[in-house]
């Protein structure tokens, strides 16, 4: 495969003049600097990028590896790094955060003043008993003190995981036992789309669930004014405990690996795993792709649209943007609310320069612009921007060039930046003043980054074949650890296979022919992409069957024009295969149940019944026979080995 034919985009000479990696040359010359000394290129930003209370003399320690430290013998503070030294350096009265509320309300809040919250939170969070060290549940909504709360827990070295506001009951229960969270940080309840929806109610049902003994306490910010039930001896309002601490916390140092957070994810199998990040490594990472991808600059505005329980909202909203000092658009809402001209309006309204959002919006904004032309982009003055991202999935080159288009007018770049969870920063991106943009393709590795794609046996391919996605080199963002999984860690990401040494990243990848640019292919295993998040096939199939009616279930994705991946459901029911007004009913049960297990964002596009799911004579599932029929294609794969042909029929859909 070769993009030849494909449109390339070059950079503007203006914005190659002044971006902080100018040039291919400029690009090259980084990569060239990573190959000649890798340990020293990576040592060196650490030094120049992070605020170091006892520096580090050891940069990569591989003594355990796939376990690796960075800086190890070095101490830090990611809150300090991202408020105290800006306020030092005279960035006090600089606003940090623009926040948008859902009804469009906006409130500015400067380093200053952010520091004295983000310190009050953290005095309080003192009181109710946590230490360096701790686990700190994060179950809020996208508001300063959702971000305050982050901050308040690195400030302190306690560790916080953010649970995402659109969780279950069941999910926030199976992460705040897994984690063994001391305290649960919540809301009464969340604005979105000019709804107000519960938070405190879905925490006590977790709670009711059992298992979460070891959370003493749950801290409860007010909201939306919605009436909670109050747990005396372990809840406590925000107002009450927060507001009367002093606004000066001195911030504890920590190790560089002393992990930062636990953020959940999907795999391939079973529960969630809680993907575990440094501080040093990470934050670092967080700052340099800030830099580099971003070319943020002082006077820049900042949006990424994602939600703070995604780790895009991590890095890209509560680490990065404010480790460097910039300004950032922080948003409650949702794209469609009012209406679908919202985030146009605000990139007007708050003249955003940096814009960073998912192609699921995207394509979902095409089509509201389609339909109705008042909410078109071109209706708005987007003049303050400079430079787009999207991240999440893959761009289609369609989506890529409207947003080219109309969003940046035809002069800002897009940066289509490929990373992941485990990864805590971009791997794979282009760079805005340097790399020649081709729409569909995440282009070259960020610069230092060894990516490769490799076969079955873990021998790189020849440019133009289609393999496995690996990063040959421990980078300082890399997760650290499943929590409490060490097993699960080497298997999912070092696998034996691939001789142990090799980050798998799950994807599949093909390189151009010519110029080596990847593009991601998707998932190589039972992970789905549904509208940028994360599911896993095992994960649904289990809420699935843990249906009193139901026996068996599998679930697999198919493409869809608006989500990326839509998620179809095979299911087996105890009783007879239900038809009709009957199979609709069951239909709407069970997805209420999904999204009662895990939430809503897991709930079947599209459910099927059968007498039995299609398998082999020994039993086995064959998912590649279930993919063709998600898709209502014709199976024309081999089904000789198949138990049961017949089935093919009811399952047709
Ligand atoms: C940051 C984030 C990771 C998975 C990843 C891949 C897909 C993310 C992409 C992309 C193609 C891009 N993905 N960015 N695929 N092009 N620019 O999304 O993390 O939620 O862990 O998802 O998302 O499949 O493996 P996470």
């Amino acid at each position: 495969m070769s993009n030849e034919s494909a449109k390339v985009y070059q950079p503007s000479p203006d914005f190659v003049k002044n971006a902080a990696v100018s040039g291919m040359e400029g690009y090259k010359a980084l990569c060239a600097e990573a190959e000649q000394d890798y340990e020293g290129y990576w040592g060196k930003r650490a030094k120049e990028l992070l605020s170091w209370q006892t520096p580090f003399t050891k940069i990569l320690d591989e003594s355990n590896a796939p376990t690796y430290g960075w800086f190890v013998d070095g101490k830090l503070n990611a809150s300090y790094n991202c408020l105290d030294r800006q306020v030092e350096r005279g960035l006090g009265d600089k606003v940090a955060l623009i926040f948008e509320a859902d009804d469009g309300q906006v409130t500015k809040v400067t380093y200053k003043e952010l520091l004295a919250r983000v310190s009050k939170i953290a005095n309080a969070l003192k009181e109710l008993g946590v230490q360096k060290g701790d686990r700190v549940i994060i179950y809020m909504p996208m508001t300063i003190d959702g971000i305050a709360s982050m901050q308040a827990c690195a400030r302190i070295g306690a560790t916080h995981s953010i649970v995402f506001g659109g969780f279950s009951a069941q999910s926030l229960r199976d992460r705040i036992s897994d984690a063994g969270a001391k305290v649960l940080i919540t809301s009464d309840g969340q604005f979105r789309g000019g709804k107000s929806l519960p938070l405190k109610a879905i925490a006590d049902e977790a709670f009711a669930m059992g298992g979460c003994e070891a959370c003493t306490s749950v801290l409860v910010f007010k909201r939306t004014g919605v009436d909670v039930a109050m747990t005396a001896g372990r809840d406590v309002w925000a107002d009450d405990i927060v507001n009367k601490q002093s606004d000066q916390c001195d911030p504890v140092w920590v190790e560089a690996e002393h992990p930062l957070f636990l953020l959940y994810t999907s795999g391939s199998t079973g529960k969630p795993k809680g993907v575990q990040h440094s501080t040093g490594g990470y934050l670092l990472h967080a700052m340099l792709t800030m830099l580099y991808t971003f070319d943020l600059k002082k006077e820049d505005i900042f949006w990424c649209t994602a939600d703070i329980g995604w780790v895009t909202g991590h890095t890209y909203i509560t680490y990065g943007p404010l480790a460097c000092g910039g300004t950032e658009v922080v948003f409650e809402g949702i794209p469609t609310f009012p209406n679908a001209g919202r985030f146009w309006d605000m990139i007007q309204k708050h003249k955003v320069s940096i814009f960073y959002t998912a192609p699921t919006a995207i394509r979902s904004l095409v089509k509201a612009a389609d339909t109705d032309p008042s909410v078109h982009p071109k209706k708005y003055d987007l003049s303050s921007l400079r430079l787009l991202g999207s991240v999440g999935e893959p761009i289609n080159p369609t989506a890529w060039e409207w947003y080219y288009e109309n969003v940046g007018g035809g002069r800002c770049p897009i940066v289509d930046t490929f990373w992941q969870t485990e990864t805590g920063g971009h791997m794979i991106t282009p760079m805005p003043g340097a790399t020649p943009l081709v729409p569909g393709s995440c282009t070259l590795p960020f610069p230092g980054i060894q990516a490769a794609v490799v076969d079955e046996t873990g021998n790189e391919v020849p440019w133009g074949q289609g393999g496995i996605l690996v990063v040959k080199k421990p980078w300082p963002s890399m997760i650290r650890a499943v929590w409490g999984d060490a097993d699960r860690f080497k298997k999912s990401y070092f696998p034996e296979d691939l001789g142990g040494k090799l980050y798998l990243a799950g994807d599949g990848a093909i390189r151009d022919a010519n110029n080596g640019y990847f593009t991601i292919t998707g998932r190589i295993d039972d992970v789905l992409n549904v509208s940028g998040h994360r599911m896993g096939t095992m994960e649904i199939e289990s809420a699935l069957v843990a249906h009193p009616m139901v026996a068996e279930a599998a679930v697999v994705g198919r493409p869809d024009d608006l989500t990326g991946e839509a998620i179809v459901a095979f299911v087996v029911l105890k009783g007879s295969r239900p038809t009709g007004d009957d199979a609709k009913k069951v239909i709407k049960e069970l997805s209420d149940f999904v999204g009662k297990e895990i939430g809503p964002i897991a709930k079947p596009k599209d459910i099927r019944f059968g007498d039995n799911l299609p398998k082999t004579r020994s039993g086995k599932i064959m998912r590649r026979l279930l993919r063709s029929l998600a898709k209502g294609e014709e199976v024309t794969q081999d089904t000789s080995t198949l138990e049961n042909p017949q089935i093919l029929e009811q399952l047709k859909g």
